[in-house]
């Protein structure tokens, strides 16, 4: 019987698009079962300097909702990565290419894609958007 194929990806998801449900669709492809390790609100906001519009329970609710997510586990630090690909025996780290090359690092441990992104779609270009509509 052919093993599992284990995929994880990162990220804060909010304001959930369509780029966002390309990169997971894609993702999945890559293998059978995947996990995204999605932002706290406490990780957005000390590390990543954005706060999120929806929380993490409800960024969390809407990606349980999609069919080509597995598993939903917080993301709460930078270095949690080579912990999450040992304990959930990840065989392949994906993440969209604007952090093409930034984890490499963690090729020792499982392979690592980098999907290309959609674009013209971005939470910051739809917040602007709204903004100019009024
Ligand atoms: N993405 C995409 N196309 C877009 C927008 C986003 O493919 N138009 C991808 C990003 O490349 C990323 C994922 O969707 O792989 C989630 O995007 P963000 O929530 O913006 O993720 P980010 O804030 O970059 O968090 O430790 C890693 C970080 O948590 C990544």
């Amino acid at each position: 019987m052919m093993e599992m194929k284990r995929v994880i990806t990162y990220g804060t998801f909010d304001l959930l698009h369509y780029g966002h449900i390309n990169l997971l669709k894609n993702a999945k492809k890559l293998g059978d079962y995947l996990i995204v390790a999605l932002s706290t609100d406490e990780f957005n906001w000390k590390e990543k300097h954005k706060k999120s519009y929806f929380s993490y329970e409800k960024r969390k609710s809407l990606l349980e909702a999609i069919r080509y997510v597995d598993l939903v586990i917080p993301e709460t630090c930078w270095e949690q990565k080579e912990r999450d690909i040992i304990e959930y025996k990840i065989d392949i780290f994906v993440m969209g290419d604007d952090w093409a090359g930034k984890f490499d690092y963690l090729k020792d441990k499982c392979e690592v894609i980098y999907l290309p992104r959609t674009p013209e779609i971005s939470t910051t270009q739809i917040k602007n958007d709204l903004k100019t509509s009024g």
